[in-house]
């Protein structure tokens, strides 16, 4: 650091300036800048980055009279002479921009090689000499340090070890000037000079000889098992700390991270405490019995492989508590960083007063820890990045670690990638970028503290590019000889981490080769210790069978009912708006007509149904969030539950405002994602157990794009990692002659991936159907019994009359698994064939039974939950006809989609023997339908015909 005093520039007269940089041309001819300015003034654009800071700071260029020490000017200077000076200038002020601009791209940032010096980064470049840079006045170089150095070379100089050091800054394309101005300012005062106190360097050293011992430990007793090491990223390790420790300073209550497979383990270890003989035991499968009141993990009944396992810990931080939980992760790749962005907001919101939720962005800490190569490839990392500024999804910033090894399995960057940086495309979202040499922990623990600072001052994303290398193969049985040799000899060449770092502090002296050695066996040894108290002997393996005895039972029966007082009174206060409140007339009409259906005995709609479930739910005390594409209004217009006065533009929900609620009420129109907005919110239903979440698709079938979310988390998430979640995901499914894409929400999907009580299916036939089936959901909060609903949701019922239902059903009854058509089935002897079907096509079968009683040779049974199975109800209509000749499962989806797959073993099981179930519905498809509406009428108008015609014979399809 140069000397504090403020420095007097010399210009060639031996005149001497101070601060303002006009006066360096003083008794010049300034017409070159005055020019530039009036140029500047019309656009600043027209001049130089480098004037243009100047004239942004210090004005209009002042023509003096006289000099500071009152000295007369003198005006013999040659134009030529003062023109090269500016000109001069202005390159040196270039120098210091691209310094800051491009400085990463020299800066020491890989530990296995060097980078290439850049030619815009040197004097020659601009034509300039020591002397040139020397004359300038420092302060104008670096207006953040006045005064610190005595001449402007020594600015310049110290620049470039800023920007060219260990740490690689990007920041020039965020587009907030003050947040630049803010790190500018952070980053030359503090990594010029910012020293790293002793004792933290031994705390540092300390935590690193954890890590490394941690992998080399494993690696020699558990040999050929995998572990995905961290080893040559151990900085990760203390970088994770570090912000735990900073969480506890700003009494941010938790810290919630995800992370893939690499370095998992070490991590559970030293960042949530994860004690040793639990990890160990794990390796040999012999028992390990938690007795730390302040960890816990959960693990599913049928299990996950050890590197995918989260856990949670207390960590006590003086007489503060920081919550540290660790998400669980499938193997597939960034898809929990959606989750975890959905666990923060639910830790940040309070849900428990009437209105929309209270948002605290200092609750909770997201970070998120990402690999290089699958940061550069996967989608989801961008779907995530897109949530920073909306309303809906921010969670106050989150830090982004890139833990980058510099290779993918066993493919190299220059092959996943296109960019200069696996980071590059966080820069389409402003977010600020550092590039961090992992072989300097101490740089790398000081950029995780600007990281951090920048995320509590500006509640904005963040990314750190960790860059390390990969000791090993992708996991430990991989030999990366074979694929990568010309990086694997650097690799193996190169020291490790801790071994860089011995090195320097031994070099500091802040410790000797005695005091390193001590601290080493004793990591070594506690390992041991560990390992050798644990249980050698192996659990006995289970079955299947026995595994599968924890899972979730089967649903209790619930009081779903809400008496008409209490839903008159609601449905009135939904529709009290303020007067002040122009909403849409036609709305305003539509709406309207839900205060007559009670008043005229009228029938309740799906969207009507909806809202009052959701009113008798905030009443309960349990708080709603809703999100989705379009989901405010509804994709089909039924919803509304956001009025929009006309002429400000401002928004109403009524939800909130009803005074009888005692929990908030959020909805939301989402980002047009999938996958990321769906983990989200299975995020948020996990870590708010006690809110009803839903997500809506746009079209059902727009789900796919969500499929990993769906397979990996929400249908499976139980069984492995005993993660509870009632999230609730409504999906549009109705076959009506849309096309392949708007008619099917994939059904057979969610049919073929249930099991174990792990959701419920249902495909309802009436808006009472759905208040029941939501009013259950939200009653199960909670408790041992909640799972996901997956529901596929109406396009045309939602205001068809026939599946509306009246005021007497939803005080009434309750959830029906199955229902049986009104006016069948009178005369049981008399039936010969029973249909089963579900959804639309059961309300279109019963609205072409004109004449039921024509009609006693049939029954037509509606299955409303497809899972679980309603084994018992429908078993009970079986026995009812001892004359059956047909059992029929009728579905509009093609053969090889919709429920048949499903449905047909099942009631194979149960229909009398020798009678098989048979068929009626579109044939094998490739396609989920025809893309032809007449066509799509003349197939329905077949089903229709077979279904409700006696002699049509189906058996011998
Ligand atoms: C979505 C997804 N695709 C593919 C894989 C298979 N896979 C596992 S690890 C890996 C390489 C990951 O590289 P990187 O992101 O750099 O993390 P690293 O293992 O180097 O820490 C791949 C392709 C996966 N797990 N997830
Ligand atoms: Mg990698």
């Amino acid at each position: 650091m140069m000397a504090c005093e403020i420095i007097m520039n010399r210009d060639v007269d031996g005149m001497i300036s101070e601060g303002n940089p006009w006066h360096d041309f003083l008794g010049l001819n300034l017409g070159y800048l005055i020019e530039q300015y009036d140029l500047y003034l019309e656009n600043p654009d027209q001049v130089e980055e480098s004037l243009k800071v100047l004239f942004a700071k210090w004005g209009e260029p002042q023509v003096e009279e006289t000099s500071v020490t009152g000295t007369a000017i003198s005006t013999e200077l040659s134009p030529t002479y003062v023109l090269n000076k500016m000109k001069k200038l202005v390159q040196v002020m270039k120098l210091a921009e691209n310094i800051r601009l491009y400085g990463h791209l020299e800066a020491d940032i890989y530990p296995l090689e060097k980078q290439e010096k850049q030619e815009i980064l040197t004097l020659a470049y601009y034509g300039l000499t020591e002397s040139d840079v020397r004359e300038i006045p420092a302060d104008i170089i670096c207006p953040n340090l006045k005064g610190n150095f005595s001449d402007g070379l020594s600015a310049i100089q110290y620049l470039k070890n800023v920007y060219t050091g260990k740490i690689g800054f990007e920041f020039q394309h965020l587009d907030d000037e003050k947040e630049k101005d803010w790190l500018k300012n952070k980053i030359e005062n503090q990594f010029g000079s910012k020293k790293f106190p002793v004792e933290r360097k031994i705390n540092l050293f300390e935590s690193l000889v954890a890590a490394e011992s941690f992998e080399q430990f494993i690696h020699k007793m558990y040999v050929g098992q995998k572990r995905f090491s961290v080893e040559g990223l151990e900085t990760l390790v203390p970088a994770l700390d570090e912000f735990v420790q900073l969480a506890g300073e700003n009494n941010i209550e938790n810290v919630m991270i995800a992370m893939a497979h690499r370095g998992r383990l070490n991590v559970l270890a030293h960042v949530l405490g994860k004690p040793y003989e639990a990890l160990l035991s794990q390796f040999q499968h012999s028992k390990w019995e938690n007795n730390d009141p302040d960890f816990f993990e959960t693990v599913g009944h049928t299990l996950d492989v050890k590197y995918h396992l989260g856990a949670v810990r207390n960590r006590k931080l003086g007489n503060k508590t920081v919550k540290v939980t660790l998400a669980n992760n499938p193997s597939h790749l960034e898809f929990v960083d959606a989750v975890v962005e959905g666990y923060a907001r639910a830790a940040q919101d309070d849900r428990f007063k009437k209105g929309a939720p209270k948002q605290d962005v200092n609750k909770a800490l997201p970070i998120v820890v990402h690999g290089d190569s699958a940061f550069a490839g996967q989608g989801i990392v961008y779907e995530v990045f897109n949530f920073a500024g909306t309303e809906a999804y921010h969670t106050g910033g989150t830090i982004h670690i890139i833990a980058n090894n510099v290779i993918g399995f066993t493919t190299e960057g220059h092959e996943y990638r296109s960019t200069r940086y696996s980071s590059d495309s966080a820069k389409g979202y402003h977010v600020p970028i550092f590039h961090v040499n992992a072989d300097d922990p101490e740089a790398s623990l000081l950029v995780m503290q600007l990281a951090f600072e920048y995320r509590q001052t500006f509640h904005k994303d963040v990314l750190i590019d960790l860059i390390g290398y990969r000791r090993l193969g992708h996991n430990e049985l991989d030999e990366p000889m074979a694929t990568n040799p010309v990086l694997y000899n650097k690799i193996k060449a190169h020291p490790t981490i801790t071994e860089v770092y011995k090195k320097k502090l031994l070099d500091e002296k802040i410790f000797t080769a005695e005091k390193a050695k001590e601290m080493e066996t004793a990591a070594w040894n506690k390992l041991k210790q560990a390992n050798d108290r644990i249980d050698k002997q192996v659990k006995e393996v289970p079955t299947i069978a026995e595994l599968q005895k924890g899972a979730v039972k089967e649903f209790p029966s619930v009081d779903t009912t809400v008496d008409k007082a209490t839903l008159t009174a609601l449905n009135k206060a939904l529709l009290d708006w303020p007067k002040e409140l122009k909403a849409f007339k036609k709305l305003e009409r539509i709406l309207g007509r839900r205060l007559e259906v009670f008043e005229k005995k009228g029938k309740i709609d799906w969207g009507h149904a909806e809202a009052l479930a959701f009113a008798t739910i905030l009443k309960d005390g349990k708080p709603i969030r809703l999100t989705g594409e379009d989901s405010e209004r509804g994709t089909f217009s039924h919803r509304n539950a956001v009025l929009t006065d006309v002429e400000s533009g401002e928004k109403y929900i009524p939800l909130q405002h009803l005074d009888v609620a005692n929990a908030s009420f959020a909805i939301h129109n989402s980002t047009l994602s999938e996958a990321g907005i769906l983990g989200f919110e299975y995020g948020y239903s996990v870590i708010a157990p006690e809110t009803l979440v839903l997500w809506e698709a746009q079209f059902g079938d727009f789900a796919n794009g969500a499929q990993v979310i769906i397979d990996q988390f929400i249908s499976a998430g139980k069984a492995k990692w005993g993660e509870s979640s009632g999230l609730v995901m409504l999906l549009p499914h109705g076959y009506e002659g849309q096309g392949p894409e708007h008619s099917s929400a994939r059904l057979e999907r969610y049919l073929q991936l249930a099991a174990e009580n792990n959701w419920t299916v249902a495909n309802l036939s009436n808006s009472a159907q759905y208040f029941h089936i939501l009013r259950r959901q939200a009653a199960l909060l909670k408790t041992e019994y909640i799972r996901p609903l997956i529901i596929m949701t109406p396009k045309s019922l939602l205001r068809n009359p026939s599946a509306s239902s009246y005021v007497e059903e939803f005080t009434n009854g309750g959830f029906q698994p199955i229902i049986e058509e009104p006016g069948l089935g009178i005369e049981p002897e008399k039936v010969e064939r029973v249909i089963f079907c579900t959804g639309r096509l059961a309300v279109e079968l019963s609205e072409h039974l004109k004449e039921p009683e024509k009609y006693k040779w049939l029954d037509i049974i509606r299955v409303e939950e497809l899972y679980p199975f309603p084994e018992k109800q429908i078993n009970n209509i079986l026995r009812k006809y001892k004359n059956l000749k047909e059992v029929v499962w009728a579905q509009d989806e093609p053969k090889n989609m919709g429920t048949w797959s499903y449905m047909q073993p099942r009631l194979q099981e149960l229909v009398p023997k020798g009678l098989p179930v048979s068929y009626i519905g579109r044939p094998f498809m490739a396609s989920p339908s025809e893309g032809d509406p007449l066509v799509h009428k003349k197939e329905q108008e077949r089903i229709i015909r077979e279904a409700i015609t006696l002699d049509a014979i189906l058996s011998t399809k």
